[in-house]
């Protein structure tokens, strides 16, 4: 465990090393960075035509005015954790909540809010789309996952980024198999407009919605974006998380590729 600065200042200090700086400084460019993108793109070894996908899940999802925000954006899924250990951290304010970051990286991390707050943020307008039917329009202020990985440094051998939430949504299944949880490759974890929400309109994260964190990938429908995260795990492979298919929904029958 490291110690870790709790202001952005702290942040931007500790930003040494030119990729974690870049990140740190709060750019896009991490994302379009010739090297970053190669070390992805030879490590999956793709030939021209993947390479020409690849280049459309780079692009962005569209970006609203604030004028498009809907009025009443519905909440899904679990609206309210009953588990124990999340009532007790909401019951007091999130004060005790940290965000763990483990798995395939060489600084394992355990934020509080503040600290997550204090990653360099990006703000989106974008439309949510839910496969059941129905879409919203929201402002998301969050953390940037590429800031927060560069912060953890992931190891050469991450392919993937588990998000683990706090809601038990299936208690009957077996054990590991009962929380939600989703997953992002690493071109979508470096995608610049995958984000670590802790706001919404412009006020903090409701529970209804997540608090006090969820994830933002826009170009993902909605069961992608996972409430009430609570560890950010990095994994080579997601065989041996949940039943294998990379998410909650995906194990019972979605597709694992919900990309626009
Ligand atoms: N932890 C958790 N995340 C979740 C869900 C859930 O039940 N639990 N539902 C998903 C689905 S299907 C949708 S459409 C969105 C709903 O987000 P909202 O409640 O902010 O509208 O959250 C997604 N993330
Ligand atoms: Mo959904």
């Amino acid at each position: 465990m490291i110690t870790l600065p709790s202001s952005r200042r702290g942040w931007l200090k500790a930003a040494g090393a030119s990729v974690l700086g870049m990140v740190l400084a709060g750019c896009d460019r991490i994302a379009e960075n010739p090297k970053v993108l190669g070390v992805i793109d030879a490590a999956e070894g793709l030939n021209r035509r993947a390479q020409r996908l690849l280049a459309s899940r780079r692009t962005l999802a569209p970006e609203f005015s604030r004028a498009s925000i809907s009025r009443d954006f519905r909440a899904n899924g679990t609206t309210n954790p009953a588990d124990d250990d999340y009532r007790a951290l909401a019951e007091d304010g999130f004060a005790g909540w940290r965000l763990v970051v483990d798995g395939l990286v060489d600084h394992p991390l355990s934020l509080s809010l503040d600290q997550v707050r204090a990653l360099p943020a990006r703000t989106q307008v974008t439309r949510h789309d839910c496969v059941e039917g129905w879409s919203g329009i929201a402002e998301w202020k969050g953390a940037r996952m590429t800031a927060l990985l560069a912060a953890a440094g992931l190891k050469p051998t991450a392919r993937y980024i588990v998000l683990h939430c706090a809601d038990t949504f299936d208690a009957g299944a077996p054990e590991g198999q009962r929380k939600y949880y989703e997953s992002l490759d690493l071109v979508d974890a470096l995608h610049p407009q995958t984000i670590l929400a802790y706001e919404m309109n412009g006020e903090t994260l409701a529970i209804p919605h997540g608090a006090p964190l969820r994830l933002r990938a826009e170009k993902h429908l909605g069961y992608k974006q996972a409430k009430y995260v609570m560890r950010v795990e990095a994994v080579d492979s997601l065989d041996h998380i949940g039943a294998g298919k990379g998410g909650f929904w995906p194990d019972r029958g979605y597709e694992r590729y919900a990309g626009i």
